[in-house]
């Protein structure tokens, strides 16, 4: 894709803190399969400009233990429940490829405490894997990228359903070829509108340094997103672990009144808090961190 030059980037990094003012949750992944507490990671930002520029971070390692064979795909909050979204890692029939876990607070989502897990009848095409699901206010939004890098307009696809039934069971989807190029060394890892903008988020296919992996692109209307019309790009100075890869994006709109801020649970600062005391910070980066740190 046709990156913006670091001068436009930069004053886009400057504007950004005016857009959505809801936090954020960057979800990481570690490539290789681990131990449950080992292998995924709820990265929380409080607004759009500490996400951009990787403020302020809060990592909690979730408790999940991923199955070898799946992968995190997608992660949204979608006014009554917290969705996760997993992949078979091969190629499989319907029913048996993709699974939507959802969980009814943050605290559970968190400490993966009452999940209920769904498996879609969606066979996804062999050469195709999911990279992004958000809820919009409008519509449930599924995102699909080919496997192997193709043309404009034959390698992203968006699905929309009005429902969580529609969703859950794979009924009246619309899908929609974007005309966005992916660059051939760059994958979506994300999708998420936080009530003022949809957020799109790019990984270089391979480990590089701070301000050169990450990318978010901005779109304002649900036209421009599925049109890839006007969008802004920003680099995150975030320099992702070698061995770490971004896998969802979610951004935290109060559905009952959007675009304001869910209120997350006091406990969770006391549960963030407590991890951080027990293991000690440094202790926790030298674990595992998603952060590459000298
Ligand atoms: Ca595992
Ligand atoms: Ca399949
Ligand atoms: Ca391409
Ligand atoms: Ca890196």
């Amino acid at each position: 894709m046709k990156w913006v030059s670091a001068t436009i980037m930069g004053a886009a990094m400057l504007i950004s803190g005016a857009a959505g003012a809801v936090p954020y949750t960057l979800m990481f992944e570690r490539d290789d399969d681990a131990g449950a507490g080992q292998e995924l990671v709820f990265r929380s930002y409080a607004s759009y400009g500490d996400l951009s520029n990787n403020l302020n971070a809060t990592d909690v390692f979730s408790p999940i233990n991923i199955a070898s064979n799946f992968s995190t795909t997608g992660l949204t909050w979608d006014g009554s429940r917290y969705l996760l979204m997993f992949e078979r890692d091969d190629d499989a029939g319907a029913g048996q490829e993709l699974v939507f876990r959802s969980y009814t607070t943050y605290e559970n989502l968190i400490n993966n405490l009452n999940g209920s897990d769904f498996f879609s009848p969606i066979n996804i095409s062999a050469n195709f894997s999911t990279t992004g699901l958000t809820w919009d206010g409008s519509r449930y939004l599924l995102m699909f990228e080919r496997d192997d890098d193709a043309a404009a307009g034959q390698e992203l696809v968006f699905r929309s359903y009005a429902t969580y039934d529609d969703l859950i069971n794979n009924l009246n989807g619309a899908d929609f070829f974007s005309p966005i190029n992916i660059s051939a060394n760059f994958s979506t890892t994300g999708l998420t509108w936080d009530g003022s903008q949809y957020l799109l988020m790019f990984e270089r296919d391979d480990d590089v340094g701070g301000g050169q992996e990450l990318a978010f692109r901005s779109y304002a209307t649900y036209d421009d997103l599925i049109n890839n019309l006007n969008g802004s790009d920003v680099f995150s100075p975030i320099n992702i672990a070698g061995n770490f890869s971004t896998r969802g994006l979610m951004a935290l709109v109060d559905w009952a009144d959007p675009p304001n801020p869910v209120s997350l649970p006091s406990t969770l600062t006391l549960l963030v808090a407590a991890c951080l005391s027990a293991l000690g910070h440094a202790a926790l980066t030298r674990i595992a961190s998603p952060d590459a740190r000298p």
